[in-house]
């Protein structure tokens, strides 16, 4: 019968539309929360994975006695996070660049050139 016919034909054209919109979302993109503790001087981690698209929340912990902050430079400009107080807690958001390795640092006076610093692997 061919109203039979087309409602197949429909719901095969309603399965593969839903198909690819998951295959659109699900791939690269969706979000990570990674965290970094910094600590005098030092930060925890010397790399930090993501991949291209996510929504990336960094959250720094400040573990140290000193102040610290926490800057990526990103291709369209550095991120970062006001100077956060020992103890307490920074945050970063930003959207993943494309694959490739970005530098990450601490801005207060000497602690860069003291070993604050560290990578952003995209993939
Ligand atoms: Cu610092």
């Amino acid at each position: 019968m061919n109203f039979r016919r087309f409602l197949v034909l429909l719901f095969i054209g309603v399965s593969l539309v839903s198909l690819a919109a998951c295959g659109g979302s699900g791939g690269s993109s969706g979000s990570i929360t990674l965290t970094l503790e910094g600590t005098d001087i030092k930060w925890d981690k010397s790399t930090l994975n993501a991949t291209a698209g996510q929504d990336v929340t960094i959250t720094m912990n400040n573990k140290g006695q000193l102040q610290h902050d926490l800057v990526v430079g990103l291709p369209s400009g550095e991120v970062t996070t006001k100077a956060v107080d020992a103890g307490k807690t920074g945050k970063l958001t930003f959207k993943a660049p494309a694959a490739g390795s970005y530098d990450y640092w601490c801005t207060i006076p000497g602690h860069k050139e003291a070993g604050m610093v560290g990578k952003l692997v995209i993939k």
